[in-house]
């Protein structure tokens, strides 16, 4: 067993694509009559692509059948996906790689621990991948966060017990399945938003080395 491992969430920490997740369900909310603004869109952060549309259904009043519903989810993808495709090293957060290389140069495990199915993808494009040490997506759960189901799996796999288990995350429902899985919570974002976090910091260019050095223990 190792003894503590890091667990980072992918949007909104690693790299910012709720712009383009934004953007994609904007252009499906125009074929549906309704205005999608960036307040809606933070509804959506951490949250899986399914139950995005659900949600969208539901605030345009739109009834489908499971047909429609799938093509939607399809079309959205790869309009998102379009995005994707020009992402590259740039649109990495800041302080990211350094604090990805710190742990690494450490010999501490990192895993992913993100709903996206995409999050392969996005960290092949912005060249991350190598540091991982697992990845744990949309592709590998059945219970969607605040369920802590996605962690706990990364943490199983890194060989780390849950509660030595430092998990970053940009949305209140990920704050929520981290403490669930009684892991230390760190909001990367609003303090006031991620209230429940255990620490709270703006961005990475706030935490400083000795931080990381007392988790690390
Ligand atoms: P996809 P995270 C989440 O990523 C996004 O915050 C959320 O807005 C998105 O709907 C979800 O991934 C699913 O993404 O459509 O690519 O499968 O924050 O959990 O890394
Ligand atoms: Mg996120």
């Amino acid at each position: 067993m190792n003894t503590v491992g890091f667990i980072f969430d992918l949007d909104g920490v690693i790299v910012d694509t709720a712009k383009y997740h934004y953007l994609a369900w904007k252009k499906l909310a125009i074929e549906l009559d309704f205005q999608f603004t960036k307040e809606h869109n933070e509804l959506f952060k951490g949250v899986s692509r399914k139950r995005c549309l659900e949600i969208l259904l539901d605030l345009a009043n739109v009834e489908t059948t499971d047909e429609q519903f799938d093509r939607w989810m399809v079309e959205k993808n790869i309009d998102y996906l379009a995005y994707i495709e020009k992402m590259d090293k740039s649109e990495i957060l800041p302080d990211v790689p350094e604090v990805l290389e710190f742990l690494k140069q450490k010999n501490i495990p990192i895993a992913l621990g993100s709903a996206s199915k995409n999050a392969r993808a996005i960290l092949e494009k912005v060249d991350l991948i190598h540091y991982f040490n697992t990845i744990v997506d949309g592709t590998n759960v059945t219970k969607a966060k605040p369920d802590p189901e996605v962690f706990l799996i990364a943490a199983k796999q890194l060989g780390v017990l849950p509660n030595k288990c430092i998990v970053f995350e940009d949305a209140v429902a990920g704050i929520q399945a981290a403490n669930a899985g009684e892991m230390i919570s760190i909001g990367i974002g609003d303090a006031t938003i991620l209230s429940e976090a255990n620490y709270n910091f703006k961005d990475f260019t706030e935490m400083d080395k000795n931080f990381l050095e007392k988790l690390i223990g």
